[in-house]
């Protein structure tokens, strides 16, 4: 039976780590699957990582790792390179992707190498400011790239991982590995596909969005003048 590791970047998430992962177990017990979750920090300054190792000493299915290197984007490889199972799946620990994503992308894990769970399309309870700027950013992004897809945040996306694994030395260490992965592995004909998501996500973000905008268009140029220029 082949199973799935679900991926969760956290960051001082101690106000919710322990009764999210717990809603998760829950939830994936109830599907009757082999999983493992893995709990991937960045240097919390709160006490993510002692919840995390508390809910490790718990949970056989569950890991807890931890770097001080900052960014998504490492909290992702480290969880990569430490995961079991071919099927990964990517969430937030706020847990705003709707949980029947997980079960949908698991499947099509089957026949296909990445799933973008997109919220564009999808009932979205976001403010209007992030619907906003994350909109302009894939029309903008999807124009440039040449790409149909319209979501390219680390949550709610599923991915095999020996694909993954092709580009993680050359992907970058904050939230541009998603878009990164997926322009690359479109480029080499894998089999992606875009799936509609529920969204309900308004807690504060953990990113500065000023700065976290300024990234990933620097990041957006950099992908597209670095394929240019092959
Ligand atoms: N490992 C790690 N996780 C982070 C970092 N920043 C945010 N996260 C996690 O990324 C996920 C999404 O964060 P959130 O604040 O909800 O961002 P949003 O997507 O803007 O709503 C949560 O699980 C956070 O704990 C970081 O620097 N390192
Ligand atoms: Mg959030």
């Amino acid at each position: 039976m082949n199973g799935a590791s679900i991926i969760i970047p956290v960051y001082n998430e101690e106000d919710i780590i322990v009764s999210n992962t717990n809603s998760l177990i829950k939830y994936l017990n109830s599907l009757g699957i082999v999983y493992e979750i893995i709990l991937s920090g960045n240097g919390s300054t709160d006490k993510t990582d002692e919840l995390g190792k508390q809910l490790t000493e718990q949970n056989s299915e569950v890991k807890a790792l931890s770097t001080n290197e900052k960014g998504v984007g490492i909290a992702f490889k480290n969880a990569i390179s430490e995961a079991k199972y071919e099927k990964i799946v990517s969430l937030d620990m706020d847990m705003t992707v709707n949980l029947s994503f997980v079960k949908r992308a698991i499947d099509l894990l089957d026949t296909h190498d990445i799933i973008i769970g997109s919220k564009i399309f999808g009932v979205q309870r976001r403010s209007f400011v992030r619907k906003l700027g994350s909109r302009v950013f894939v029309i903008i992004a999807s124009m440039l790239l040449n790409l149909k897809f319209n979501d390219y945040s680390p949550s709610g996306k599923a991915y095999r991982k020996g694909v993954v694994q092709k580009y993680l030395n050359h992907t970058d260490n904050g939230t541009s590995y998603v878009i990164e992965t997926i322009y690359k592995a479109f480029k080499d004909n894998y089999r992606i596909i875009q799936i509609t998501i529920d969204c309900d996500d308004r807690r504060k973000s953990k990113f500065n969005l000023l700065h976290e905008g300024f990234y990933r268009y620097y990041h957006l140029f950099k992908l597209i003048f670095g394929s240019l220029s092959k």
